[in-house]
């Protein structure tokens, strides 16, 4: 079983993004299933993956990266037992520390083979968020394999630059790309980077 999170503050686009691409990364014979964990209230993405007749999980109530680390760990195992997914998609909550998950599901869930996380950047708030939460954004940004800097249809062309240069100093590692989930932009590259 493969886990990819998608990572990202509050509003950055990550079930936008999720929504994209997940048919793509389901045709062919992988399995997918997909966890949703949201602090607050209910939310409506789950009851439309399920009529798409995707394998959805919902952890409401808390953050799986502290008070839910439990309750991921367990969801992990219910679906290894009753799906046998080959992918799990975790959609974090935006103050969620995509380090702290991987630390805790490498050291309790033997079933999960391989991590990648995505990280999405909200292009319109990066600056002012960089200054505001300075730590909780570097640090998803940091734990990153392949960070989207997202929502370039609303920046100009000389923010995105330098957006992406000061991604690219905070974790010279992963792949950063430009992309808007929203108008399907630069999709594909997130795709082969996934694969
Ligand atoms: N202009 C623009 N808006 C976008 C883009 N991607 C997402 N949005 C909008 O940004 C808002 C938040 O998108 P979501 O996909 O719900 O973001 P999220 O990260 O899942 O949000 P939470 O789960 O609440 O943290 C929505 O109104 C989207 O339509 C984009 O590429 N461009
Ligand atoms: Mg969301």
């Amino acid at each position: 079983m493969k886990l990819l999170i998608i990572a990202g503050f509050l509003g950055s686009g990550k079930t936008t993004l999720l929504l994209r691409i997940v048919k793509q990364l389901s045709a062919g014979p992988q399995k997918i299933a997909i966890i949703e964990n949201e602090i607050g209230e209910i939310g409506v993405d789950g009851e439309y993956l399920n009529l798409e007749g995707l394998q959805v999980q919902e952890l409401f109530g808390g953050c799986i990266c502290c008070t839910l680390s439990v309750g991921l760990l367990e969801t992990l195992e219910d679906l290894d037992r009753l799906y046998q997914p080959d992918l799990v998609i975790l959609e974090a909550t935006g103050v969620a520390r995509p380090g702290d998950i991987i630390e805790n599901v490498r050291k309790y869930q033997s079933r999960i083979q391989e991590i990648q996380v995505i990280t999405l950047v909200d292009a319109c708030r990066y600056e002012m968020l960089l200054e505001v939460m300075e730590p909780l954004v570097t640090g998803q940004i940091g734990a990153a394999d392949i960070v989207a800097v997202n929502k370039i249809d609303k920046v100009a062309p000389e923010a995105l630059d330098q957006i992406m240069q000061s991604v690219a100093g905070l974790n010279p590692r992963a792949k950063v790309t430009a992309i808007s989930a929203d108008q399907k932009l630069h999709l594909n590259t997130i795709l082969d980077d996934l694969r």
